[in-house]
């Protein structure tokens, strides 16, 4: 990974939005989201951390960032997995003063149209706002049955194993208040995949924080491969276990308190 840009917070930036895109091998679908997203949110920025597409998402992004100053791009060097990504940038956003930091999708399951219903809930309070798609009003478009029984199965899982109130843990379009990422022991975050939006999701209950969950409608993909492995939810699946046990034995023996989020 290299940063071509310096860290100092950018005064111009401060308290406006960034918008993070993890991208791999994304360039049919990339375009017409930033397109989208520019026009839906038009103080926002956009960075795209690319992992070294080789179908050239990156080259594009690079394009696309040198035309339009509210668009910047993380590359890189390996495919590490979205976890890594989104930790990367979300390093580079705190580091500039961004505030709040979104986590969207570059295939147009999040729509950039919904932005502002995340945007609006985080400006009424949540650190946290997750775009549900198991909530009243949530919707799934032009799934199979057998993924939407592996997404709803998923959650009722993670919600019994690590005791999370939230429809929607492994949800993956999400605004976050600044201050909260800063609380969050972000070096400790262990998942690669998935797993990676449940860790997110304990971690800002432990930390105290005010998540609400947004209703959104989630459209499949309509171009490029899904990044979606057999492997990325076993790892999920072992986390979510191991954290969940960890859990009951820290209830058995209490040793520690976790950091809290500090007050508006
Ligand atoms: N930088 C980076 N981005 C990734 C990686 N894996 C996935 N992504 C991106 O993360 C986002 C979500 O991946 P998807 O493949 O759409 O996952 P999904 O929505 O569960 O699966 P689909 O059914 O294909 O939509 C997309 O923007 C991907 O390009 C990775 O290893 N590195
Ligand atoms: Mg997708």
């Amino acid at each position: 990974m290299h940063h071509d840009q310096p860290p100092a917070p950018d005064p111009a930036a401060a308290k406006a939005p960034l918008v993070i895109i993890p991208t791999f091998n994304e360039v049919e679908s990339l375009p017409g989201v930033v397109t989208r997203l520019r026009r839906a949110v038009p103080t926002a920025h956009i960075l795209v951390t690319d992992d070294a597409s080789p179908d050239g998402t990156g080259a594009w992004a690079d394009a696309a960032a040198s035309a339009d100053p509210q668009i910047h791009v993380l590359h890189r060097a390996a495919k590490e997995g979205l976890g890594k990504a989104y930790l990367d940038g979300f390093a580079w956003g705190l580091a500039r003063g961004f505030d709040p930091l979104i986590e969207m999708d570059a295939d147009g399951s999040h729509r950039p149209e919904q932005l502002p219903l995340l945007l609006a809930a985080v400006r009424d309070g949540a650190d946290l706002a997750i775009g549900s798609r198991w909530v009243p009003g949530g919707e799934v478009l032009n799934w199979p049955r057998r993924r939407k029984f592996l997404s709803r199965g998923g959650n009722l899982y993670v919600s019994i194993m690590l005791g999370l109130r939230i429809k929607d843990s492994t949800a993956g379009f999400r605004a976050y208040r600044a201050d909260l990422l800063r609380s969050l022991p972000l070096e400790g975050v262990e998942a690669h995949g998935y797993g990676f939006q449940v860790n997110m999701s304990m971690a800002a209950r432990d930390a105290g924080a005010r998540i609400t969950e947004v209703p959104i409608s989630f459209p499949e993909r309509e171009a490029g491969v899904s990044k979606m492995t057999g492997s990325i939810v076993r790892e999920a699946m072992w986390l979510v276990t191991k954290w969940g046990l960890a859990r009951r034995w820290r209830a058995l023996f209490p040793r520690h308190r976790t950091a809290q989020i500090k007050p508006r």
